[in-house]
């Protein structure tokens, strides 16, 4: 068979605005269920039914993550840590990776990948953006709080946006594959939206 072209690579984050704070700690400074429900369908969902989508996160986001939710189910992870001596499959759903060019590299390696989406958390995003280059797309939920409510935070993104546009809903539509993009959504004290970003040309 032919070789397929290269994975696109997606950042996916959810971040509250006008901090960007992402996290509190070691988990989330909030609980939407709502958002989660997209992360999910978002990260898991393929074009190609005979492919399936690698996430790539830090150790610490992978330790955030509740046993029992993970491995993230239907999709290849990728974990980075420094303290990891070599690239190590551990079995059909886990991959451990000690640098951020490798854990590229190893799902390049994979047959049947569609689509990469960088999930976490603050180091590991703040990496591949200085590593620009690589990233496709960024597809920030942005957070909003009713009254300026003061949310418990200690980790922030340092995203410099400057280079890169807001797009469409129609092209947010086409990159996720989600027929319909609910606007404005309120949960809690929370309000958001779902947005996609490009570099500019
Ligand atoms: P990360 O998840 O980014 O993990 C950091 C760890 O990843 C490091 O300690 C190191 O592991 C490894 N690592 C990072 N960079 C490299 C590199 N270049 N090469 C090799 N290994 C590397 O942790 P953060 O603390 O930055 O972020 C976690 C926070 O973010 C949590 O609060 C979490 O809930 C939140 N979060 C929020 C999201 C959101 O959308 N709101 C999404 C995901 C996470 P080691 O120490 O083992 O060497
Ligand atoms: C869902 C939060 C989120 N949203 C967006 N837009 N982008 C992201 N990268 C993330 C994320 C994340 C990592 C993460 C997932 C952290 C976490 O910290 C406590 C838990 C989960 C998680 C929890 C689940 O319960 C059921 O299924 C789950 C999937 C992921």
């Amino acid at each position: 068979m032919t070789k397929q072209l290269s994975p696109s690579i997606s950042i996916i984050v959810a971040a509250l605005k006008p901090s960007y704070g992402i996290g509190y700690n070691g988990t989330l400074p909030w609980r939407l269920k709502k958002e989660m429900a997209f992360f999910k369908r978002v990260t898991s969902n393929t074009i190609n039914s005979n492919k399936r989508n690698a996430v790539i996160m830090g150790r610490k986001t992978w330790e955030s993550i509740p046993n029992k939710f993970r491995p993230l189910p239907n999709r290849l992870n990728v974990i980075i840590s420094r303290s990891y001596d070599k690239t190590k499959i551990v079995d059909e759903n886990i991959i451990q990776v000690n640098s951020i060019e490798e854990s590229i590299n190893v799902v390049n390696k994979q047959d049947n990948i569609e689509n990469i989406f960088i999930i976490g958390g603050a180091e590991i995003y703040n990496s591949f953006m200085n590593n620009a280059d690589v990233v496709d797309n960024l597809l920030i939920t942005e957070i909003e709080t009713e009254n300026d409510e003061n949310i418990e935070m200690d980790t922030f993104l340092k995203f410099d946006l400057n280079n890169w546009e807001k797009q469409s809903q129609k092209k947010l539509k086409s990159i996720t594959n989600e027929e319909n993009i609910e606007e404005n959504i309120k949960e809690a004290k929370f309000i958001y939206n779902y947005t996609l970003w490009q570099k500019k040309k």
